[in-house]
This record gives structure tokens, sequence and C-alpha cells, in this order.
């Protein structure tokens, strides 16, 4: 007899915690550590408690619903997880679905009376979007050993506010080492957040790769001047050598089938009729393939060289992360498959377009993740939707294979 996850319980939960963080502008923000990140988290760590998990916090707030039995408690443990941070105005689905359907999958085995060879863990990890305190997937970068906790810890946010400090005043500044378990397998459930899966038809996305990410910070230093009486040939306009680079970076993924995206810009002064002195933005650059996006980012530094000559300002660029693609599991893909075909579900490999914590988990044990449908491809937008039975499949085939993988 097939197990089935509470689809009810589980719908239900991610409602709640999708209200969580909905400000009086009706936008749904829960940045990392800030307020409404730990409203959601204190409402996800009351589930992990209600199902019987024990919650344990590390020192990069890093949370984790352990169930562990005496007969299993001596086995390196299968551990899932995601996050519950956002970004400005987001949906509902990103992050959550993995963290609840772990929590639900718990559940749904302690109420059959089933227990696994191997403990079973829920992890929620800080700071995944990367939005306030940079880099993304910071929590399980720090958890794989990528990045010192220290470090993460004193990293300034984008409000001038520490980490540390925040965690600590939050209080989930946690007890434990990041890495404290070591994971036999890592399988993360999450949203596509493309359209491929929703045009295409598909029920389930067996996730083999995901792509290279690389951030920077860019400054470009010009000449504040008056607007009407500096004739064009006199400027030295920062505000048109960004746009300059943005049209750049388009041109350069369009040849080399990247991504690229300016998401956020401020100009100095920031007056309507001065021409600005000062323009500061990211640039956030993604390729499948490494050799293409190393070469994309070399391309893109000999470009800012020679526009600072040509618009005679002074253009400074610093990489705030670099993360080469990642391979995940095949063995655990192929699980994933079998598992969807077994629920008739139709299912199909798929790239990780976006940045995920599995990517880090990767580092340190056989890892691989299951994408359900994102409508019109649409995420990190109050719009993002997958169907209630989109998440129910996803769920039961996340049980099916967890189940699998932890009585290895
Ligand atoms: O940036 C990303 O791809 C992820 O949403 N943090
Ligand atoms: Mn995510
Ligand atoms: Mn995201």
């Amino acid at each position: 007899m097939t197990m089935e996850i509470n689809g009810k319980r589980l719908l239900d939960h991610i409602n709640a915690l999708g209200k969580i963080g909905i400000g009086t502008d009706g936008r749904r923000t829960r940045l990392a550590a800030s307020d409404t990140n730990k409203e959601g988290r204190d409402q996800v760590v009351a589930w992990m408690k209600e199902a019987g998990l024990n919650v344990v916090v590390d020192h990069i707030g890093n949370t984790f619903g352990i169930w562990e039995t005496d007969a299993n408690k001596n086995e390196a443990p299968m551990m899932v997880g995601s996050h519950i941070d956002t970004v400005i105005n987001a949906g509902q689905y990103d992050g959550c679905l993995g963290v609840l359907a772990g929590i639900e999958l718990c559940q749904t085995l302690q109420e059959n009376h089933v227990t696994t060879k191997r403990p079973l863990v829920v992890g929620v990890f800080t700071n995944e979007e990367g939005v306030r305190y940079s880099p993304d997937m910071m929590g399980s970068l720090v958890y794989a050993g990528g990045l010192s906790c220290k470090e993460a810890l004193a990293s300034v946010g984008t409000d001038g506010t520490i980490l540390g400090d925040e965690l600590k005043r939050i209080g989930y500044a946690g007890t434990v080492e990041p890495g404290f378990l070591k994971p036999y397998k890592f399988l993360e459930l999450h949203i596509e957040q493309g359209p491929i899966m929703d045009v295409e038809g598909y029920d389930i996305g067996a996730v083999e790769n995901l792509q290279g990410i690389h951030w920077q910070k860019v400054t470009i230093e010009g000449a504040a001047n008056h607007a009407g009486t500096t004739p064009t040939r006199l400027r030295k306009d920062a505000g048109l050598a960004a746009a300059k680079v943005n049209v750049f970076c388009r041109q350069l993924v369009e040849k080399s089938g990247g991504v690229c995206t300016i998401g956020t810009m401020a100009l100095k002064p920031n007056a309507v009729n001065v021409i600005p002195c000062e323009a500061t933005f990211t640039i956030d650059l993604r390729n499948p393939d490494k050799a293409k996006l190393d070469n994309d980012d070399r391309l893109l530094g000999e470009y800012l060289e020679q526009l600072a000559k040509e618009d005679g300002v002074e253009i400074t660029a610093k990489h705030m992360t670099c993360f080469d693609p990642v391979p995940f599991d095949d063995g655990i893909c192929r699980k994933v498959e079998a598992a969807a075909k077994a629920r008739n579900l139709k299912c199909r490999r798929m790239v990780s377009g976006a940045g995920q914590d599995a990517q880090m988990m990767a580092r340190i044990c056989p890892t691989a993740m299951i994408f359900v449908p994102s409508v019109n491809g649409i995420s990190h937008n109050p719009k993002e939707y997958t169907p209630d039975q989109a998440c129910i499949n996803g769920a039961n085939v996340f049980l099916d294979v967890v189940t699998e993988l932890a009585n290895e």
C-alpha cells in the first residue's frame, strides 16, 4: 500500500507560513535574520516540535529538526531541507515547500508506524537568498565548510547590520558547530521557479545539476554636473556608463547562452537635474557551462576597463560570489524518476537555474533535488504559484525517495 502524505496539513502549513511577513504594503518579505524571518522560524520550529523532532540550532542559525531512535541513532542521517528566508515581495513556495514537506514526511512515517534505518533530519538553512547579507546560500555554504562561520557572522548587511548581532537579537545564534551532523545523503524538494515543467506538462523534475553563479558589485564614479548647462562631450555620466554595462551584459549572454541580471542600482546624488557622479549596482551572471561563465566574466572585466577609458569614469568591480556549476547524484535522480513513474507522474531531468542549498550540501554528501512546476515560471514575485496537487505530488515522491534512501 503506497503511503500518502497528509496533503491538507502540508497545504495548511504552506499557506500559514505564507501569511508570515506580509507587511502593511501587502508585500511578503522575510529577509535573513529579520523580525519577520524570526516569526517564520518560530512557527517552523513549533511545527517541528509538533512532529516530535528534536530541534538543534547551529552557530550560523541553521535550524535542524532531528528524528532519531535508539535503533538508528548511530547511523549517518538522511537529511532534507531548504530555506524560509525570502527575497523582497516574495512568493510563498520558494524554499518553504522543501522545509514543510520535510516535516510532513516525518509525520507521515510516524503516523504509519514506519521507522527507518537512518535518522531523518530536516534543515532550515540561514540566508539562502543573500538579499540582506552576501553571499547567497550562506548558511548551507558555512555548513558545508565553504565559508568560515566567523566570516559569515561578521558579514555586513545592506542595512549596515551585522549578521551575528541579528541572529543573537532574534534568538537564533545557535549552540552547535555548523557541520555537526555529516549527512548520509541530502535531497531537496523545491519549486522550479522557471517555465519548463509548466509549459511542457511535467509533474516532477529530477534535478541533475545546477548552473554556476557569479555575483559582483560595481561602482562607477563620474562627475556631478548641471543637467542643462553641461555639453554632452564634457559629461562624465556614471548613470550612462551603468546603462551601457547592462546592455553589454545582455549581448554577452545572448551569445554564451547564459543569463545576466542587474537587480540593484543606486545613483548619486539621485537628483532629476544633476548628472550622476556615482552608480553602484550588482551583476548576477549565470551559466550551466563553467568555461562559458568564466569567459563571460573575463570579457565583462575587459569591457569595464575599456568603458572607463571611453567615458572618462572610474570603475571598480568586486566579486561577491563565484560558484561553479554543480552536478548532482545520478543514483538519487534515478530513484526520483522511478518513484515518479510508480505514481504515474510525468518526470524529466532538469538543470536548476536558481542557486540552492543543495548545491552546497553536494560538497559533503551525495545530493540531488526534486522540482515541481511553477505556473508560468514566475518566482521571486508574489504571483509565484504551484497548484495544490503539484505540491502534494512532489511531497509524495519526496516521501518515497527519502524513505528509500533512509533505509539504504
Ligand atoms: O539566487 C538564487 O538563485 C537563489 O534564489 N538564492
Ligand atoms: Mn529557493
Ligand atoms: Mn529564491
